[in-house]
């Protein structure tokens, strides 16, 4: 690689920070962040400069392994490739296309090659049995998108450059630079927000380092803000608050929210939820009267007992008070390459409880089975029984809730497959590891995350690195695993065409895919001249086809379409080469009614679904607190899921898998500062030392998730020397909200007791 500067994004989390690597001898001098990155400018957290590590990291696998009795053993990929493909097919021949189980993991959304053959690659599966780690996350997001706006990846997402009050309920941004808001330097930004006269509120189970930063605090039992929640859109209705702004025609339904929201006063769910109800009331008169507001939900509103619930009462809140469509409020972005109107064009807007699963009849999301029923599936015989397991980019054992069962069930597997390049806690049960290129030796463009950003960007960054000839990008890994099973399923060979279309399409890649729909999108081809000629076409078409009709989106999402016309105009592949530090493509901008995706055109505000579910809310409304300590999770700047601890320096120093607790509450079990204490639920047991802190709500203990690496047959040696201890031991898979499906990791219940070696020895 050419020494100097090489200017990138980083793909580790949503903030899409651009870095500028120094490259000296073919090896990485520096990493910084890019000044001249328009979107990040300048920002960068510690993880930044570990891409270094990863990229050097000896422990990372780069050629195909199998598992042998003597070891682990290279092969080539050739053979690799048809080890897999014979393995699978077998075992679809045998025993059903359902045999086969797929578990997608979270950096396949930052890499537009896998996302671009992830497709092709589930077909050739065939499976119904798809899992992946959007039931551990945003799935209630998703879900309140479909049912509302009748998209599943069309989110509101909070204009925090120019709101005047940030409400930030069960989501962390200064650990976790956002998150369904790509927000680079989210510090910086509120600095900006508090310099204008802003404000920021987050209510939270625990008094987090965004919360140090807020002008308001409150603390929530976990699994409560469904109630907090029903209370404010209570609040609006009595106070006559409600006003729906921009959504005023559009919106339906709103007196049905109001009847259910009858029974939940805030002085009804103060005590469940530990906030008094004046300050619920605050909240809602705050939202309802600031002009330029959002509030804003993530992880510990989405996975909790009333996932599907809370997250919609979260978007209804922002409709009822006006800030959806409202700059300063909650925008649709309109991102360079749109994957909501591509969907759509498509018919693919999402679906849900299309089917059920086979042992639980947990409902399926966009074709995916809960994560939570995974280990059922495999372990429970009967036809469509999972006997063979392809995980991607994904660490399911220490992310998902039962991971010791989850480990059990692939130890039972015939056969599987891991496309990674770490021997993780999950890696290690695969029979064959096939390690794709690592980030810095390919492209990168943003296709998930430029959709979520609160400002309109686009940037393409080339391979800082050549991979080499003996590697393989995951694209490739994937593609031609399809292309073999294709193969194999069909006898052999395939028909010319379809033959001649795989070899095409392993050939060119993802990128050109990325020209074209960067050309044919909204910012794309300067239509100036022919406008004249063609709009009357185009206007016309977007008149007379029907919503769905695919002319009427490719109409739509032309650059034709004179919604776009004020847009900046020109992207192409050779446009954001030309600028490696990115194109800004300007500030979150109102699309009402075009963006709405829904049958009728409305946004309802009050589905069947959450409806039915409100029987349960009103139970909880009822119900005795629960005695026991909830266990909830966090973050921590320093950490990305399971896979960045195997990077010294984001490690070293003090430990940081630790079990919070308040003083109270410690007190209370015996536990000093020194301590170790023993987290338990049921027969599930994991030991970790106390961390004491006022920080966290009385009756609340909280613990990271992805650690928990001291498993037998991994193979990344400073993780194992900083093992710690895998929260989701503890957490119980049979625990969802029923509604959506989503695993709750956050607000169970578990016992802690004082864990001293000595003790437990003598008493032995
Ligand atoms: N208790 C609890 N559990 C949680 C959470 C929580 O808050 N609490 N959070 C949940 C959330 S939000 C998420 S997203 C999940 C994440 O859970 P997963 O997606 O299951 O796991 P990760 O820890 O992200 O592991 C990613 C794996 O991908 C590999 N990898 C990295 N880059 C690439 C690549 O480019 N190609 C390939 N092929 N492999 C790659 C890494 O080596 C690593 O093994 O965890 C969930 N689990
Ligand atoms: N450094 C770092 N950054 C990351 C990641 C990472 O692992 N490390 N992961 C990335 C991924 S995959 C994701 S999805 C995002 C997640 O991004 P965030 O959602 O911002 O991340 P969390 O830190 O999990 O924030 C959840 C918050 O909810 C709180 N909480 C728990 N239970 C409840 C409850 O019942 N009610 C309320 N109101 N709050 C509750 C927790 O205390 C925590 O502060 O982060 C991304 N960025
Ligand atoms: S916040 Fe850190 S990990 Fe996330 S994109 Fe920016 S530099 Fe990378
Ligand atoms: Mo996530």
């Amino acid at each position: 690689m050419e020494n100097g500067t090489h200017y990138r994004t980083c793909h580790l989390c949503e903030a899409m920070c651009g870095v500028a690597i120094d490259v000296k001898d073919g090896r990485i001098a520096s990493i910084k962040g890019d000044d001249k990155d328009p979107f990040s400018r300048g920002h960068i957290c510690p993880k930044a400069v570990a891409l270094q590590d990863l990229h050097e990291d000896p422990d990372r696998l780069r050629k195909p392994v199998r598992k042998t009795t003597a070891g682990w053993q290279e092969m080539e990929w050739d053979e690799a490739f048809d080890l897999v493909a014979d393995k699978l097919h077998q075992t679809r021949k045998d025993h059903g296309r359902n045999s086969i189980g797929v578990y997608l993991g979270n950096p396949n959304v930052h890499n537009h090659g896998s996302l671009v053959s992830t497709m092709p690659f589930l077909r050739a599966i065939g499976s119904q049995n798809r899992f992946s780690a959007t039931s551990n996350d945003q799935l209630p997001h998703m879900l309140a998108s479909l049912e509302m706006f009748g998209h599943q990846i069309l989110f509101p997402i909070p204009d925090i450059d120019h709101t005047d009050l940030f409400i930030c309920i069960g989501a962390n941004p200064m650990a976790s630079n956002g998150s369904l808001m790509t927000v680079p330097d989210f510090r910086g930004r509120l600095k900006a927000l508090q310099q204008r006269g802003g404000r920021m509120v987050v209510v939270d189970p625990r008094r987090t380092e965004t919360a140090k930063l807020a002008d308001q605090f409150h603390f929530i039992r976990p699994g409560s803000d469904a109630l907090m929640l029903m209370a404010m859109v209570h609040t609006l209705f009595e106070e006559d608050l409600v006003d729906l702004g921009p959504a005023e025609r559009l919106v339906k339904d709103v007196d049905l929210l109001r009847l259910a929201s009858l029974p939940y006063t805030p002085e009804a769910v103060s005590e469940h939820t530990g906030l008094g109800a004046e300050d619920i009331r605050t909240l809602a008169r705050d939202l309802a009267t600031t002009r330029k507001a959002a509030l804003y939900t993530r992880m510990g509103t989405s996975t909790q007992r009333f996932g599907g619930v809370a997250t919609w009462l979260a978007y209804c809140l922002n409709i009822l008070t006006g800030k959806l469509d409202t700059p300063g409020g909650v925008l649709f972005t309109q991102p360079a390459i749109d994957l909501v109107e591509l969907g759509a064009m498509s018919g693919q807007n999402g679906h849900f409880a299309k089917r059920h699963s086979r042992v639980r009849s947990l409902p399926e999301f966009a074709g995916e089975y809960p994560a939570s029923t995974m280990a059922d599936e495999m372990l429970a015989p009967g036809d469509g029984q999972i006997r063979a397991f392809v995980t991607v980019a994904g660490n399911p054992v220490l992310s998902s809730p039962n991971g010791r069962r989850l480990e059990e069930a692939l130890g039972g597997l015939d056969f599987m497959v891991s496309v990674d390049y770490y021997l993780n806690e999950t890696t290690c049960h695969a029979d064959v590891i096939l390690p794709p290129t690592a980030a810095l030796e390919r492209s990168h463009y943003d296709l998930i995350f430029s959709m979520f950003a609160v400002r309109n960007f686009a940037k393409y960054s080339e391979a800082l690195f050549d991979a080499g000839p003996d590697s393989r990008h995951d694209w490739q890994i994937l593609l031609e695993l399809a292309h073999r099973l294709e193969k194999r399923r069909k006898g052999g060979q395939l028909p010319l065409r379809s033959e001649l279309g795989w070899r095409a399409f392993k050939q060119i890649g993802p990128d050109p895919i990325l020209d074209m729909l960067l050309r044919a999108g909204p910012y794309g081809a300067d239509v100036g001249r022919v406008r004249g000629a063609l709009q009357p076409a185009i206007d016309l078409a977007m008149d007379i086809l029907p919503k769905r009709h695919p002319l009427r989106g490719l109409a739509q999402l032309s650059p034709l379409n004179r919604r776009w016309q004020e847009l900046p105009k020109g992207l192409s592949l050779k446009a954001l080469k030309d600028n490696p530090n990115g194109v800004d493509l300007g500030p979150l901008q109102p699309s009402l009614p075009d963006r709405l995706y829904t049958r009728d055109g409305k946004i309802n505000l009050a589905p069947r679904r959450y409806l039915e579910d409100l029987g349960r809310l009103h139970e909880a409304l009822t119900a005795p607190f629960p005695e026991a300590l909830q266990l909830i999770g966090r973050r921590h700047v320093r950490s990305n899921n399971s896979w960045m601890h195997n990077s010294h320096r984001l490690v070293k120093g003090k430990d940081r898998c630790t079990l919070m607790i308040h003083p109270k509450d410690a007190s209370r079990l015996g536990l000093q500062a020194s301590d170790s204490a023993q987290i338990s639920a049921e027969s599930r047991t994991i030991t970790l030392p106390v961390e004491i802190t006022e920080d966290i709500m009385p009756g609340v203990v909280s613990i990271p998730h992805g650690w928990g690496h001291d498993r037998d047959g991994t193979g990344q040696r400073i993780a194992a020397d900083h093992a710690g201890a895998s929260i989701n031991d503890v957490l119980s898979d049979d625990n969802v909200d029923p509604l959506s499906g989503t695993s709750v990791l956050n607000g169970q219940t578990v016992n802690v007791k004082v864990w001293r070696p000595e003790r437990q020895r003598k008493r032995a």
